[in-house]
């Protein structure tokens, strides 16, 4: 593959509902694009991204993919994610080092609850988006309500780039308001004839024009001032609209596709090419400590992880992304969190299971490497005499909690072992041994994800294991007040040991009055673990007892 500047690499994630339509549309874009000669479906399993076993057997998309492919002069980085929100770990750490993010909505169902959770995602990273309308073949299509129904959950700036002459068995033309042409379709889709807008489609393709020039320039207002003054933008003006308020997160173009006609992937690859910002153009990254990184491949060479994949025969796979510098074959990096320094042996691009070995990856650019010694998910990887330790992806929080086990009786290590690396896969698995309940508990984000965590330790690491409810910890607690005296006398020789202690112990409760009777020389508050508090009052008369000998533990 040639080799990109940071200014020529664009990183997508392809982000939405179940279903929808990414893993094909990937496909369709490798295909289009020549990487593949031949274009994988779903059905045949022989897809690019969805290349695990697991996926597979589900027909669906578990953990996010990696591919790149060249379109023009660029290279385009794709990151197809799963869908279902059990596996928006995979989602997060993905929008941690895409530069755009394309929601694709499934034209037979509109918004669906996948697309609203997502786009809370992007809305909080505050990643530039599109939308891609797939599934325009499909009987059941409607353009009109998918686009509707974005504008209304999304607000008014998601606005058409296309809209489809026809939708369902007859959808092969796809009409252009931005550069205003209609793209024609073959049967086998493809590479589509570039005509005229047909008579019978001027008066919508003119309305839809005029809508988003309006958006464009009312979030410009240099382009407003344009706008006003000449009555229109130029092709020009308005891809560097969208380009600036895409950065801004004001504009949410969508596009039309049918991923099983192959019909729209390479025009929405033109869009990412030309108006979708480079790694470069997005904001500097802001480091711990507060300073600022470019992404300039002059700057330090620093990589972050945002994902390991453990592949049998192979070992660890580390993901990253390069935010500034050049990383380079032989290159030595340090560790900012672990403080290992690691040797960068091989570089690799991915196209789903396919590695390519590469000498450098630049600024901007995502890559993977192997056999890294101590280095895991969230670490910043960083030349030598440099300290920067980029922000960490925040993993969602767990939603269930199982205990499990091994089936058979003396595999409890390998049961350990397993939940280790698991664990090092996914961020959002979590585990503990509780010597309080004497049973494992795993945290994860819910049935989907148990059930991928179950096929893992049984099918990777061969492992039968069961399923428990947790145990509920019941505590004793102290019920009601009691008294209590005891004396302690030792004169078996020597200078002989006496003791004697008053005590009372009742249940607190915050506000609570001091002991009656006693006189309180001194209050101790201790926030128990478990959320309690312990309160003990020294209440010592005549202060005949030497400090050293109380002690509270
Ligand atoms: N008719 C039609 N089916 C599609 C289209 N895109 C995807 N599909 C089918 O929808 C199902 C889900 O597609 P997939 O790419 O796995 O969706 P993902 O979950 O978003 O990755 C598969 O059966 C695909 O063959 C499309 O444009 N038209
Ligand atoms: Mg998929």
């Amino acid at each position: 593959m040639a080799s990109y500047d940071s200014n020529h690499v664009k990183n997508i994630a392809l982000l939405g509902h179940a279903g929808s339509g990414k893993t094909s549309l990937a496909e369709c874009m490798l295909f289009e694009a020549g990487v593949t000669t031949r274009r994988g479906t779903i059905a045949q399993g022989n897809t690019t991204s969805d290349y695990h076993e697991l996926e597979l057997e589900r027909q669906s998309s578990t953990f996010a993919s990696l591919m790149h492919t060249p379109w023009h002069e660029y290279k385009i980085n794709i990151i197809d994610t799963p869908g279902y929100d059990d596996f928006s770990g995979e989602v997060i750490s993905a929008l941690r080092v895409a530069d755009t993010g394309a929601i694709v909505l499934n034209a037979a169902m509109g918004v669906e609850v996948g697309t609203d959770i997502i786009w809370e995602y992007t809305n909080t990273f505050k990643t530039p988006t599109l939308f891609i309308v797939n599934q325009l073949d499909k009987e059941e299509a409607d353009f009109d309500k998918t686009l509707r129904e974005a504008k209304a959950h999304f607000g008014d700036n998601v606005v058409a780039v296309q809209y489809p002459v026809q939708t369902g068995a007859g959808f092969n033309s796809i009409v252009d308001v931005l550069n205003m042409i209609m793209y024609k379709f073959g049967p086998q889709g493809g590479k589509p004839e570039k005509l005229p807008i047909p008579d019978s489609e001027k008066t919508k393709a003119d309305q839809l024009h005029k809508e988003l020039v309006e958006t464009i320039a009312s979030n410009d207002e240099g382009l407003m001032e344009k706008y006003f003054e000449q009555g229109e933008l130029s092709e020009e003006d308005m891809k560097a609209g969208l380009h600036s308020s895409m950065i801004k997160h004001d504009i949410f173009p969508l596009f039309c596709a049918s991923a099983e006609k192959n019909m729209g992937a390479g025009r929405i690859m033109s869009f990412i090419d030309y108006v979708c910002p480079a790694p470069t153009e997005m904001p500097p990254q802001i480091t711990k400590l507060g300073t600022s990184l470019p992404c300039d491949s002059n700057g330090p060479a620093c990589i972050f992880i945002f994902k390991t994949i453990i592949e049998p025969h192979i070992g660890e796979l580390s993901l990253f992304k390069v935010f500034s510098g050049v990383v380079k074959v032989g290159s030595e990096l340090v560790n900012e969190n672990t403080g290992v320094t690691e040797k960068i042996n091989q570089l690799y691009l991915l196209e789903g299971h396919n590695r390519i070995a590469v000498q450098e990856l630049v600024a901007g650019d995502i890559g993977a490497t192997i056999k890294l010694r101590s280095t895991h998910v969230n670490n910043t990887l960083h030349e030598k005499g440099v300290n920067i330790e980029l922000q960490p992806i925040i993993f969602p929080k767990p939603n269930v909690t199982v205990a499990i086990s091994a089936v058979n009786k003396g595999e409890e290590e390998k049961l350990s072992q397993a939940l280790h690396t698991l664990k090092e896969e996914d961020a959002t698995v979590h585990f503990e041994v509780s010597p309080e309940l004497k049973q494992t508990l795993l945290h994860c984000q819910g049935e989907l994800h148990l059930h991928v965590i179950q096929w893992k330790i049984e099918h990777i690491h061969k492992l039968d294991v069961k399923f428990d409810k947790p145990k509920i910890p019941y505590r004793e607690t102290i019920g009601s007040m009691a008294e209590s005296t005891y004396r302690h006398k030792k004169q078996s020789g020597g200078a002989g040991q006496f003791g004697e202690v008053y005590m009372r112990i009742e249940p607190y409760y915050e506000g609570m009055p001091e002991p009656s009777g006693l006189n309180v020389r001194h209050k101790d508050e201790i926030d128990l673990d478990w959320g309690g508090k312990l309160v003990f009052c020294n209440c010592i008369v005549g202060g005949a007892i030497d400090a050293r000998f109380y002690l509270l533990y």
